[in-house]
């Protein structure tokens, strides 16, 4: 059995839970925030048999879109921070952040 981590943006979360019901799998979302930007994005943790893994990256994929998000740097890149001047630059956030872990023993009464 693996264990799929998914870190989506919140506007895909609902659409994913959506496809993953539809697909049989069972899923827990959670709420997170982002060490980058410091926003709001939900994590899915996905419990599945091996041979199902793929079929649940596909569903992922299938569901969390690239988006371009502006970003604001807090302090300069390295320089001094005389006359700086909060400049926003573009990032590009998602579609998703999957991690495959392996579960050593799941029990569910
Ligand atoms: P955030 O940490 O808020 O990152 C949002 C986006 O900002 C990232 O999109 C990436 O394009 C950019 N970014 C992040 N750290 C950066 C850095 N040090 N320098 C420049 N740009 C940076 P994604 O890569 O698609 O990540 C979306 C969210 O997925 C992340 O939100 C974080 O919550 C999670 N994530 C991504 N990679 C992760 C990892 N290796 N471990 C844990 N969580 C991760």
């Amino acid at each position: 059995m693996k264990l799929v981590i998914a870190v989506v943006q919140d506007k895909d979360s609902n659409l994913l839970s959506n496809a993953l019901i539809k697909g049989g799998f069972r899923a827990t979302k959670l709420a997170s925030t982002g060490g980058f930007l410091r926003a709001g994005n939900t994590t899915f943790m996905i419990g599945t048999e091996d041979d199902k893994v793929q079929d649940v990256i596909h569903v992922i994929q299938a569901n969390c879109k690239i988006r371009e998000q502006l970003v604001t740097p807090v302090s300069p890149m390295g320089g001094t921070t005389d006359s700086y001047i909060p400049f926003p630059v573009e990032v590009q956030v998602g579609g998703a952040a999957v991690f495959v872990l392996p579960v050593e023993r799941f029990e569910h009464y």
